[in-house]
């Protein structure tokens, strides 16, 4: 066969870099950054270089594994025995209880599948399930809320338009690692450096002096500080009469209640909350409004606190009040070749509030409720119980608040079931792992993400190495699993379709389908040059289909009936004063506990690579050098950091990058017996046991789980006890 080379996208995060797969006898030989991508142009991280040592890892699940009754490990058995047994097992539990007692989890890795929750939409449809939960409301289903809230549909999401913006005001984000975060711009460092070198201005608000704070102007916000900041900001636009009138007569409602409630919020009143001194918050507005184009852009950090989905919703806010939504330079709506919140629309996916959750009363998003209910979900007795549960690309053991009430929930299960790479600390309380394909593995699209293109752009590749062992495609699975159940999928018109023609549809089919009939599409000749999969097939490297996206559009994709960006919803209204009335935190626990990202770690399932462990690489705590002293702590030495719902040892980092009275600790460690040895040899902890288990701790609007701002006390410990 000999060595070929193959061109894909790398779909770990959201940049989507252009890779290039080197393939001997259908192996994976090494992957280089693709110099020919338009868009990333020669750039990919060690992560997408390290992605051929999970591929080829040693540890990966590549067969069908049943857990022994004694739970002493797992058994290779072949898929017919685990997908019959799945079946019947799922079978008898709908007879007995109804598809309601069927759940599914899916992870972060899910949703740089076009195929996969296409099909797992239509299981859970077909099952009549409401318990459908992801790791979005631990990422961004505030963003979602505070859009369904603000346009009326959730997925409408601006994306900051770095490439014509002279004042970024960027919250709770750190591309420089993170490579940046609903926005897909593979070369976003450069398109920083960019605002800056043309004249602009890049502020950068986060406890910790992050690696993109020390590039550019850093604000040190205290953790959950940002809705008061922000608040602190629309009072004096409005006080000062800077705010963009013409705007917010043409765009919005509820400009005079916003005014109203930003009245109580003035800079000398949010400083000890927010962190920012009034004369810095004052200057602030003042440079926002007398910008030519900005825009305000927020991150994990400002979803992962208690206000979560106000704070999005207040960021928009500020960005539309000095008149830069839906404009060149300021918050812009995407473009794409597919009618992605149009066609969410239209298969009734795009919902908010539809449901509520049995537990905790959660508002439904996107059809998902939060995770941080899931625990709870299977405990409680009583009808609609949550009895199996399925998990796809998800580690939630590892990524849910309450580390150690999810794991114990797991035991109670009658059935779980795990499609992953590897077991992992969940997957080790399976009944079956199943494995997956890589992305390696798999043709894709970039359905979720064609909408957050910072260059409007749209690729397609076909797997560039067969699948190892045995592993499958998710969608593959969903669909057999189905059928033996006997299940009919259909939540998606074209399956439904395509179900009762008696064919079966596969997702390549549809979306060429939605490619040829969308607005590049090439209607099936009608139109010369058009978009097609056999078109985009024969370009590798993808196509960048304009320089900029089209503002002026979000006026016709508004869902409210009044077209307008409603800015004072009563929702919103409850969530200023929940914030106003905040208690002080609780005296015992002194510090903030943050998050943050590696480069060479991905959530959780990256430390097994051994490219990405090189260098003796450790798990640490980084604490501030007043409040190491004040706490005894040395740097190096190990300390117990402790909240009101467990602790953790790991040893301290010593640094004046953090703000003091933050502490920050990566997520995604402390791994345990799951079947990644590498990864469980590093060592460090789990810090989501810190967080609270408790669904009535999850943020109101989206049921976000408190990862951030936890408060927490150090105390040293004794090296010889480890
Ligand atoms: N404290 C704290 N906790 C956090 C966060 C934080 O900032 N702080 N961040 C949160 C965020 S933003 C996220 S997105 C979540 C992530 O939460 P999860 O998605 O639950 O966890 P991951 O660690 O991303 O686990 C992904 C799993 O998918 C597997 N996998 C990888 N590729 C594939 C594939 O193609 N198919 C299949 N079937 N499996 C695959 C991996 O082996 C891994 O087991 O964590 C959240 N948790
Ligand atoms: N290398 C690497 N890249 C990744 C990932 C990874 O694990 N590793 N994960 C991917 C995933 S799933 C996601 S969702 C994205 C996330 O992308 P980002 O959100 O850009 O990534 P983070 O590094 O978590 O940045 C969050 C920042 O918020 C700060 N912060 C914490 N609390 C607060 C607060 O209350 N207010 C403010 N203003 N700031 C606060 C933290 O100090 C941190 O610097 O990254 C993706 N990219
Ligand atoms: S930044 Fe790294 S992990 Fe993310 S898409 Fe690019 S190469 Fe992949
Ligand atoms: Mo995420």
């Amino acid at each position: 066969m000999g060595t070929t080379q193959a061109f894909t996208y790398c779909r770990i995060c959201e940049p989507l870099c252009g890779l290039e797969a080197t393939v001997r006898d259908g192996g994976l030989l090494q992957i280089r950054p693709d110099r020919r991508h338009p868009l990333s142009k020669g750039f990919a991280c060690p992560k997408g270089i390290a992605m051929t040592e999970v591929q080829n890892d040693p540890d990966r699940v590549v067969h069908p594994l049943r857990r022994r009754a004694d739970g002493s490990g797992f058994d290779r058995v072949s898929w017919d025995e685990a997908l019959d047994d799945i079946a019947g097992r799922l079978n008898a539990i709908r007879r007995r209880h109804g598809g309601e007692a069927i759940g599914w989890y899916f992870g972060n890795p899910a949703t740089f599948s076009y195929s996969h929750p296409l099909w797992m939409n239509g299981f859970m449809a077909a099952l009549g399930s409401p318990h459908f939960y992801s790791a979005g409301s631990q990422d961004t289903n505030n963003r979602f809320a505070a859009s369904a809230l603000l346009y009326g549909s959730p997925v409408l999401v601006p994306i900051p338009d770095l490439k014509r913006t002279d004042l970024l005001l960027m919250l709770g984000a750190n591309p420089h690692v993170s490579h940046g975060s609903l926005i897909t711009a593979p070369r976003v460092k450069d398109d920083l450096a960019a605002i800056v070198r043309r004249g602009g201005r890049v502020i950068v608000g986060d406890p910790r002096r992050t690696e993109t704070a020390r590039a550019y102007e850093h604000l040190p916000v205290l953790p959950d500080g940002d809705a008061w900041l922000l608040l602190s900001l629309l009072n004096v636009l409005f006080d000062e009469e800077l705010e963009d009138r013409d705007a917010c007569a043409r765009q919005a409602t509820g400009v005079r209640t916003l005014r109203r409630l930003a009245a109580a919020f003035p800079p000398e009143e949010t400083a000890s909350r927010s962190g920012v001194p009034a004369p810095t918050a004052r200057a602030l507005a003042r440079d926002l409004a007398a910008a030519e184009r900005a825009v305000v852009y927020g991150r994990t950090g400002t979803c992962l606190g208690r206000y979560g989905t106000l704070t999005a919703f207040l960021i928009d806010a500020v960005t539309l009040v000095t008149g830069n939504l839906d404009r060149p330079g300021g918050g812009i709506f995407g473009g794409s070749p597919i009618r992605v919140d149009e066609i969410l629309r239209l298969s009734g996916l795009a919902t908010y509030g539809r449901t509520r959750s049995r537990v905790g009363g959660y508002p439904d998003v996107l059809g998902t409720f939060p995770a941080g209910v899931m625990a709870e979900e299977i405990t409680t007795p009583g009808p609609g119980r949550l009895r199996a549960l399925l998990v796809s690309a998800g580690n939630p053991v590892s990524s849910l608040p309450g580390s150690a009430a999810v794991d114990a929930a797991l035991d109670e299960l009658d059935l779980l079931v795990c499609i992953d790479l590897y077991v992992t600390d969940t997957g080790r309380k399976a009944d079956y792992v199943l494995p997956a394909t890589t992305f390696l593995e798999r043709e894709d699209f970039p359905l979720p993400f064609l909408q957050n293109h910072l260059t409007p752009y749209v690729t397609w590749t076909e797997p560039v190495v067969p699948p190892r062992g045995e592993a499958r495609q998710e969608w593959e699975i969903i669909d057999d699993l189905a059928r033996r159940m006997r299940l009919g999928i259909g939540a998606f018109g074209p399956q439904r379709l395509a179900h009762r023609l008696g064919v079966r549809p596969s997702p390549r089919r549809m979306v060429d389908a939605l490619l040829r009939t969308g607005p590049y599409g090439d209607w099936y000749g009608l139109r010369r040059g058009g978009l097609s999969l056999r078109e985009l097939r024969e370009r590798p490297h993808g196509v960048v289909l304009a320089d900029h996206h089209r503002t002026g559009t979000l006026r016709r994709r508004i869902l409210h009936k009044d077209r307008r960006v409603h800015l004072a919803p009563p929702e919103i209204v409850a969530e200023v004063e929940r914030l106003a009335a905040a208690p002080a935190p609780p005296a015992e626990f002194p510090l903030r506990l943050i998050g943050m990202r590696e480069l060479r770690s991905h959530n959780s399932w990256m430390h097994n690579a051994p490219a990405l462990m090189r260098g003796k690489r450790r798990h640490t705590a980084r604490v501030n050098p007043e409040d190491a002293a004040e706490h005894g702590l040395q740097d190096g030495a190990l300390c117990r950091i402790s909240s009101a719902h467990g602790s953790i040892d790991l040893p301290v980092t010593v640094t004046d990058e953090m703000t003091p009275g933050t502490v920050a600790v990566p997520h995604g460690w402390g791994h345990q017996g799951g079947g990644w040895r590498g990864a469980n040899a590093a060592g460090g902890a789990n810090v989501n046991l810190l967080a609270s288990p408790d669904p009535d701790d999850l943020e109101p609007l989206a049921g976000m789980a408190h990862l951030n701002a936890v408060p927490i006390t150090l105390a040293p410990l004794p090296p010889a006890r480890h």
